[in-house]
């Protein structure tokens, strides 16, 4: 990973350039840095995870001024009226971009990214938002309360807007449920803090790092915590709920504990849901017989909120003090010469999210300076 100079090209038509302000480390940034994306393609910037501000606009763009306050949206809400999935209430995985956006390129094919020298730098899940500048799709920008906090609202961009959305969009939730969550990340601990908000009455985490216990349960609601390295997880939630557990969260991106997850889902209507992402090659295995008994087994990408017309409503609500974001926010870094700092960080086990501040936000009103005639 370097800092490098980059020419960050003028938006084409239906693009965006944006000013970005803060960018957070996601767990996924660093899969892709390891090599384990399938998609992974490099030279690359990665960064999803940001707050912004519109620097100028590309050809037929009207939904956009410069100025504009933004959250970069790796899953785009292109709204058009023959888009089935944007139409559908069911998805939030609109298609328009996905296909260039996974070959790490805009939709002409090409990259708005360049070294001095012409070397192409490649594009990261649409946004590539660790940078000073980026260009993404006018349909992957939601535009966002302008008095909003960018070095806070920058994480509703990807993990936990994720794991609140995993118990919020789910339509079987019901309170007095049980839950169970592996992997105390800032997504699964999202997923616990939504689940405790819309009352699950027993939620148990999982972790390796038993240094995420004491957290988890005094911020977060979980009620008990396993460390799956002191014995079997599956065995020891069945000691606690007799047919198994409601709704049960990878957050780890691990094919075992997606495993472990969907055979402690309960008998005949537990659900099993895989949030964590696996590296490329990894394959689900269980047993059929386990889905004949009832468990049903599923996934989320973004949490299911459709991008442009939910990360608005997710900003007020945090800024209302309905949603809780600031004990996400463990490490705070200044200037992108600090990216290695973030990385670090993230690995050291005592980081949820880490935001980087890139620039300042620039002041709502314009500047009137007093004058004595
Ligand atoms: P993180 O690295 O902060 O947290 C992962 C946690 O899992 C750590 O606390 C780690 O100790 C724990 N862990 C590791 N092995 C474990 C095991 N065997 N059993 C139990 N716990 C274990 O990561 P994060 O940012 O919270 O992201 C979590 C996962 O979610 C990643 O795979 C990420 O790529 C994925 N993700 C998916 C989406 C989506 O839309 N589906 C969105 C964001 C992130
Ligand atoms: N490139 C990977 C896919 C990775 C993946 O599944 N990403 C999640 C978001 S992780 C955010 O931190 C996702 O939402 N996927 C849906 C999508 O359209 O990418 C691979 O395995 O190829
Ligand atoms: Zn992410």
């Amino acid at each position: 990973m370097r800092v490098v100079e980059v020419d960050v090209a003028p938006p084409k038509a239906g693009e965006v350039r944006v000013k970005v302000l803060a960018n957070a480390l996601c767990h996924t940034d660093i899969y892709t840095l390891s090599g384990s994306d399938p998609e992974g393609k490099f030279p690359s910037i990665l960064g999803h995870e940001a707050t912004a501000v519109v620097e100028s606009v590309g050809e037929g763009v009207t939904d956009y001024v410069v100025g504009d306050l933004v959250i970069p949206c790796y899953t785009p809400e292109c709204q058009e009226w023959d888009c089935i999935f944007c139409q559908s209430q069911q998805t939030n995985l609109c298609p328009k971009v996905r296909a260039t956006q996974g070959k790490s390129v805009m939709p002409d094919g090409t990259s708005r990214f360049s070294l001095p020298d012409g070397t192409v730098i490649y594009h990261f899940m649409g946004c590539s938002t660790f940078s000073e500048y980026a260009v993404l799709c006018s349909i992957s920008l939601a535009k966002i309360n302008p008095e909003a906090d960018p070095y806070k609202v920058c994480l509703v961009g990807c993990g936990i807007s994720t794991g609140w959305g995993a118990i919020m969009n789910n339509p079987n939730w019901r309170p007095g449920c049980s839950v169970a969550v592996w992997g105390l990340g800032a997504v699964g601990l999202a997923v616990t803090q939504a689940a405790a908000l819309l009352g699950a009455t027993r939620i148990y985490g999982m972790d390796v790092n038993k240094d995420k216990f004491e957290l988890a349960k005094k911020d977060f609601g979980v009620t008990e915590c396993f460390n799956p390295m002191d014995g079997n997880a599956k065995d020891w939630l069945m000691s606690k709920e007799k047919w198994g557990i409601d709704f049960t969260y990878d957050c780890t991106g691990l094919v075992p504990v997606m495993r472990d997850a969907l055979e402690s889902a309960h008998r005949g209507f537990g659900e099993s849901m895989v949030i964590g992402v696996a590296a490329a090659g990894k394959e689900l295995s269980t047993r059929p017989f386990q889905l004949i008994t009832g468990r049903c087994w599923k996934g989320t990408a973004f949490g299911g909120w459709k991008s442009r017309q939910d990360v608005p409503k997710l900003v007020n609500k945090i800024m209302l003090g309905e949603l809780k974001i600031d004990k996400f926010i463990t490490h705070n870094f200044t200037g992108l010469d600090q990216v290695q700092e973030l990385v670090d960080a993230l690995h050291s086990g005592d980081c949820l999210r880490g935001v980087l501040k890139i620039a300042e936000k620039p002041c709502a009103e314009p500047q009137v300076a007093n004058v004595i005639a």
